[in-house]
């Protein structure tokens, strides 16, 4: 791989063409930053300032090759909602292990985790989370994500690598579901999150709530605003659209949303 000299940061996506990663691509492209993305399907062509990888995050050896020189990686690929734990196992969980063992071993100082608000989606939805409260996951792709804030933690304490962890909420281009008054993420917001989480002076770890700034929101932590998050949307605004209600009773009680309901068969009054 051609070694550059001239860019101020050289940041590596894995995921880069899933949804997130997308927007990603266009919204961090500056002329002095290196792009390095990382995806298992094809990425077509490279533009200025990116270097494309084809690669399966299964991989730990070629994982650490990216990731030579990079100075910021931002983990995003792995399956986006519920399945069953065969395929959240190798994509999440090894996933997860393999992109901080590699960051570790090719001395990456920095790692940006996409986390998500399904590690905390089992708590009711009028209760205000903040990013103290107990991990409290509504599926196996919630666990797989406490997984990998755990992951992030002990790489920062043990190995001195910075981590943030990025608890997403609803990644739309605009609300559709009343959920979304308080969970939405808009694309722009999203953006300046990952930039400032790849700006920001030296910090040990954190997570923060990927939210934007929206009327109803129900989640707050302290180090958004340290790191100059400053979200622009507000779900509001969509309100008067034809927002989908929940009919189903545990769907709408809880964060979650209708991950909670999948395959539910407790005892809501319990879930306190
Ligand atoms: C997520 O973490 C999922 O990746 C996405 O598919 C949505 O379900 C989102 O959370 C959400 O909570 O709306």
């Amino acid at each position: 791989m051609k070694k550059q000299t001239t860019y101020t940061k050289k940041i590596l996506i894995t995921g880069a063409g899933g949804n997130i990663g997308k927007v990603l691509r266009g919204g961090l492209r500056k002329p002095e930053w290196l792009l390095r993305l990382c995806d298992i399907a094809p990425l077509g062509k490279a533009q200025e300032n990116e270097e494309l990888i084809q690669l399966d995050i299964g991989n730990l050896e070629k994982l650490e090759a990216a990731m030579q020189d990079i100075d910021c990686v931002v983990h995003l690929a792995g399956i986006a909602h519920e399945s069953n734990w065969d395929r959240i196992f190798p994509a999440n969980v090894v996933g997860a292990y393999h992109i901080f063992e590699a960051a570790r071993k090719a001395k990456v100082p920095r790692v940006i985790f996409a986390s998500s608000n399904h590690a905390v989606g089992f708590y009711r939805k009028e209760q205000l989370l903040d990013e103290n409260v107990f991990p409290r996951p509504d599926s196996l792709y919630g666990v797989s994500k406490v997984f990998g804030e755990a992951l992030g933690r002990l790489y920062a304490d043990k190995h001195g690598i910075s981590v943030a962890c990025l608890r997403i909420g609803s990644f739309e281009e605009k609300p559709s579901e009343e959920r979304h008054l308080r969970t939405w993420l808009s694309h722009r917001d999203l953006i300046q999150l990952v930039h400032q989480c790849i700006i920001a002076p030296h910090y040990h770890f954190m997570i923060i709530y990927g939210v934007s700034a929206n009327k109803e929101k129900k989640w707050k932590d302290s180090a958004s605003t340290a790191i100059g998050y400053h979200p622009v949307d507000n779900a509001d605004h969509f309100s008067n659209t034809n927002l989908k209600k929940s009919t189903d009773l545990i769907e709408a009680q809880f964060h979650g949303g209708a991950f909670c309901s999948i395959e539910f068969d407790g005892n809501a009054e319990d879930i306190g």
